[in-house]
């Protein structure tokens, strides 16, 4: 069975929708999003294209700010202030990556906690591994959500996650883990990767190398779940790390390249920006 991510996260979207569309009424407004693009990388331009869709899909305010690829580190990181002290902005977005005179890492600490709806800040990746209330990653959570909708019992499964990723990789395993899996974290550098990767009940590739896992890598009746975006090198096309074709047969469900992973990251950042902004609308007493 093929995991749509496209039709998991449409039905997602509607439901926000209808979230959304009592905000006006109870708190005055929409959550707003605002994504910041550094530069012009066409893969980047098309993600953030697919962000902004997603956001009126769901009703929810987004501004796009494109900054050209020359904006110096404490430009940007001055915007990025402006946008923490705007009380009207609920959600701020960098797209990574970013250009190589820039740190990224000064740039995901500068975001506001409670404003990092991708839940990079290093405050929201601590909350995460000492199992507090966090914003969790848009990608791991979109996956544990597939997982789910397709039935995939997760608890008491060896699961493989191939990457290491602050992104992806790491996180994906943590949630993985919560939810009851045996983890194994493998990389390009692991030794014999498909003596590991056969033992895989779920199997998580984020490498980003186009046919990187294999027909001979995939334990019959796994679920298989390709983080990957590359481009063909033959045909030029959108692909994942995973020969489809060959492991399609022997998965009990896979995600496909385009229409999975990647819809299912641009839904949680919805979910995401949501949740962002009514912690700040309802605040927990403490
Ligand atoms: N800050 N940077 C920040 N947050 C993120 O969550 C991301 N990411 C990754 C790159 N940089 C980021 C994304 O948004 C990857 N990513 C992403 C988001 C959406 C899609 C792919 C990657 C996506 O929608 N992919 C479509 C195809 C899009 C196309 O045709 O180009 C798909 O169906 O897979």
């Amino acid at each position: 069975m093929i995991i749509s991510g496209k039709e998991l996260s449409a039905r997602l979207k509607a439901e926000m929708a209808a979230q959304v569309s009592s905000f006006p009424e109870k708190y005055g407004r929409v959550p707003h999003l605002v994504v910041i693009l550094v530069g012009d990388d066409p893969a980047s331009v098309s993600y953030v294209t697919g962000k902004a869709k997603a956001s009126q899909v769901v009703g929810i305010e987004n501004t796009t700010i494109r900054r050209p690829s020359d904006i110096s580190e404490e430009e940007l990181l001055g915007l990025i202030r402006e946008l923490n002290a705007d009380d009207t902005v609920d959600g701020i977005l960098v797209q990574l990556p970013l250009p190589e005179h820039i740190s990224e890492a000064r740039v995901i600490e500068t975001i506001s906690k409670d404003k990092d709806v991708d839940g990079f800040h290093p405050l929201n990746v601590a909350a995460l591994w000492q199992k507090q209330p966090c914003t969790l990653p848009c990608t791991p959570k979109g996956i544990i959500k597939m997982l789910k909708a397709a039935g995939v019992k997760i608890k008491g499964k060896r699961a493989v996650v191939i990457g290491r990723s602050n992104i992806v990789g790491l996180p994906v395993a943590k949630l993985l883990l919560d939810e009851n899996a045996t983890v194994t974290i493998a990389h390009s550098r692991t030794a014999d990767l498909p003596s590991v990767t056969r033992e895989a009940d779920i199997l998580v590739v984020a490498i980003g190398r186009p046919r990187f896992v294999t027909a001979d890598m995939v334990k019959d009746g796994a679920a298989v779940i390709d983080v990957g975006v590359n481009r063909d090198p033959e045909t030029g096309k959108l692909c994942g790390d995973v020969d489809f074709a060959a492991i399609e047969p022997k998965a009990s469900v896979i995600t496909p390249v385009p229409g999975g992973v990647g819809p299912m990251t641009i839904c949680c950042l919805m979910e995401n920006t949501i949740e962002c902004f009514l912690n700040k609308m309802t605040p927990k007493k403490v």
